[in-house]
């Protein structure tokens, strides 16, 4: 085979409990059926009596589990899904010798999903792993790949899949004329076997674009007809279609706003269209002014996706979603959390994480992205905590055709604690990792040890040896990898630190562009006071001089310097430790991973070095302990 079937690799193995030597039950759905295939696989029964595990498969569309003991027999219970679900989870447990306990799971959210930016062309936008396993020359491809892929996600509980890019562009644009149907339906039969529902992109312009019309405006009765017929179709011809997710006014693409409609009027017009088919709406909030003048200091862009969309609240249809970024920017290493996530009342919302490690990295860096996403769920604003008021979670897939699917073998584990977090938000990053890290490589000490460690400490060495306190952006322009300090500084994307040779950030506490105010009186206050800021957000929310005295009485300056040398060290550490794993992990993923660290620690030497002598060379203030700080 030509790719790895990741944690699905390990089997149970040992002494299994009496019941697993006989797997019975009647099931009926797609869903059921491929649990039941899940266990016989997984379990090699070979008994004809005696103890079973048993599926009984229960009417309705759910997605829950039930586990009891009947006698001897373990019983699993629940709808098709929640068969499968069960079955994947029960075999992880045996996998990793953990007792099976009666009781019921049911997932946090009924959305659960991974966005994939892949192109028709079988490019992948920010993708760091190799070419599109759905597009190939063109076309939407269905094969083994796509059967497995929903195997995956289903051992995690995901349960949705947005197949192109957001950016849609090319023949992805046909994939709504029904050019593509066949072969959606496809794949939307393969995705679903295991309880993955298709989505797809759709560009706003589509009337235009697609359908010959003069406008697409939202509110022009012959753009609505346009998708209502066009939706008509598409579901009847792809059955397993769940909606639409739209990028619309969002760096350069097109949008109500292009007809002086409202955020809400365009969704809604969407939302109405698919609405006779069971769809809903994906709507992005990433709008803001891609065309800034460096020279306003007025407009800021955390500021732009709350003053959009926050004033909308109320107005949204039912079956549309807000999708909204994990951070109020882009996805960068450390941002605050996004305060429209916690602000809408009477809108469905849904956090978008950035699994695809495009400012983390790229997949050559390790970067366990839990701990940001456990950050952003547990987070409390003044109407309640992220992950209650959400209704739905998705990510930005991290996934190729490469052997591994994630570039770095490491990389995967953020593949499935996205998918464990989006089951159970209240999960621990330590948990999810311990599991990962079990099913991947199995149960010596020294390597979940070592792989554990490093990956629950791999993002916080990432962010010293590249951005740390928040200042984000000073990635090479257009590949987001590499440092290059000003490379953002007088273009046109909003990403500004401001540095010069006395100070550095953007105030934006009351004094300056008043974002912090975005969430409410107390904690606004305390974001927009610089003594209460949290010392990792100081440069996101404030403006500071170079000899700013930290809470442990180093001056910001020597902070930055300090943060770099240290977290490169850190890599390197990480890198000998992972060395040190030769022998106790397979030989194929030690050198894939080896080489990973080798670039890592190239990378994280040149970062260091890149931001240290640049500001030396802006503030002329040398590091104290007298390292080398200049190329
Ligand atoms: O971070 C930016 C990326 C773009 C991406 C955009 C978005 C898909 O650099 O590549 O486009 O965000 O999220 O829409």
């Amino acid at each position: 085979m030509d790719y790895s079937l990741l944690w699905l690799e390990r089997k149970p193995a040992g002494a299994l409990p009496a019941w697993a030597g006989r797997v019975t039950g009647e099931v009926r759905s797609p869903q059921g059926r491929a649990a039941l295939r899940e266990l016989r696989e997984g379990l090699k029964p070979s008994r004809e009596t005696g103890p079973a595990l048993r599926l009984l498969e229960e009417q309705g569309k759910g997605e829950s589990f039930r586990l009891f003991r009947e006698g001897e027999d373990l019983i699993l219970a629940g709808p098709g899904k929640g068969l499968l679900y069960g079955a994947f989870r029960l075999l992880e447990k045996l996998t990793l010798g953990e007792e099976i306990l009666p009781g019921e799971s049911a997932p946090a959210y009924p959305i659960r999903m991974l966005d994939h930016w892949d192109n028709a062309d079988g490019s992948i936008e920010r993708g760091y792993a190799g070419k599109s396993f759905f597009f190939r020359e063109g076309k939407p491809i269905c094969d083994a790949r796509t059967r497995d892929y929903a195997r995956l996600m289903a051992s995690v509980g995901l349960n949705g899949c947005c197949l192109n890019n957001v950016n849609v562009s090319g023949e992805a644009l046909y994939l709504l004329t029904g050019k593509y149907d066949r072969e959606l339906r496809e794949i939307g039969e393969t995705l679903g076997e295991y309880g993955v529902s298709l989505w797809i992109c759709v560009s706003f312009a589509a009337p235009l674009e697609q359908g010959g019309l003069p406008t697409a405006d939202p509110l022009d009765p012959t753009v609505r007809r346009w998708w209502r017929e066009t939706c008509g179709r598409l579901f009847k011809a792809v059955p397993d279609l769940a909606g639409f997710l739209v990028k619309a006014d969002s760096e350069g693409r097109a949008g109500p706003h292009t007809y002086g409609r409202t955020q809400a009027e365009g969704a809604n017009m969407l939302a109405e269209a698919v609405k006779p088919h069971g769809g809903s709406i994906l709507w992005r909030c990433f709008v803001y002014n891609c065309t800034q003048d460096w020279r306003d200091q007025k407009t800021d862009r955390a500021r732009a996706q709350y003053d959009t969309f926050a004033p909308l609240d109320g107005q949204f249809a039912d079956n549309v979603y807000l999708q909204i970024k994990n951070g109020p920017v882009d996805f960068q290493v450390r941002e605050p959390v996004s305060p429209l996530l916690v602000r809408l009342e009477k809108t469905k919302s849904i956090v978008e994480f950035q699994l695809a490690q495009e400012y983390t990295g790229q997949q050559w860096h390790v970067c366990y992205l839990a701990p940001l996403m456990k950050e952003v769920l547990d987070f409390t604003g003044p109407a309640g905590t992220v992950k209650d008021r959400i209704s739905a979670v998705c990510a930005v897939s991290s996934t190729g055709g490469d052997f591994n699917w994630t570039g770095h073998d490491l990389a995967a584990a953020n593949l499935y604690a996205f998918g464990r977090l989006a089951w159970d938000p209240g999960l621990s990053a330590e948990e999810t990792v311990r599991e990962w890290t079990r099913l991947t490589y199995g149960d010596d000490p020294r390597v979940t040890g070592t792989v554990t460690d490093m990956l629950l400490r791999s993002r916080e060495v990432y962010e010293r040896y590249t951005v740390p306190l928040g200042i984000g952006w000073m990635c090479v322009p257009g590949t987001h990898y590499g440092p290059s300090p000003e490379g953002y500084e007088y273009d046109r994307w909003g990403t500004y630190h401001r540095a010069t040779c006395r100070e550095i950030g953007v105030e934006r506490g009351p004094s300056g562009t008043g974002f912090s105010e975005q969430y409410g009186p107390e904690l606004g206050r305390s974001y927009g006071a610089i003594e209460t800021c949290p010392e990792e957000l100081l440069l996101f929310f404030h403006r500071l001089p170079y000899a700013y005295r930290m809470k442990d009485g180093r001056t910001l300056l020597q902070r930055i310097y300090d943060d770099h040398f240290a977290g490169c060290a850190e890599a390197e550490a990480m890198a000998e430790a992972w060395d040190a794993l030769e022998g106790l992990v397979p030989e194929d993923a030690f050198l894939r991973v080896r080489e990973r660290f080798r670039e890592q620690v190239r990378s994280a030497r040149e970062w260091r070095d890149v931001i240290n002598s640049w500001l030396y060379r802006l503030t002329l203030i040398p590091d104290e302990r007298g390292r080398p700080i200049y190329l």
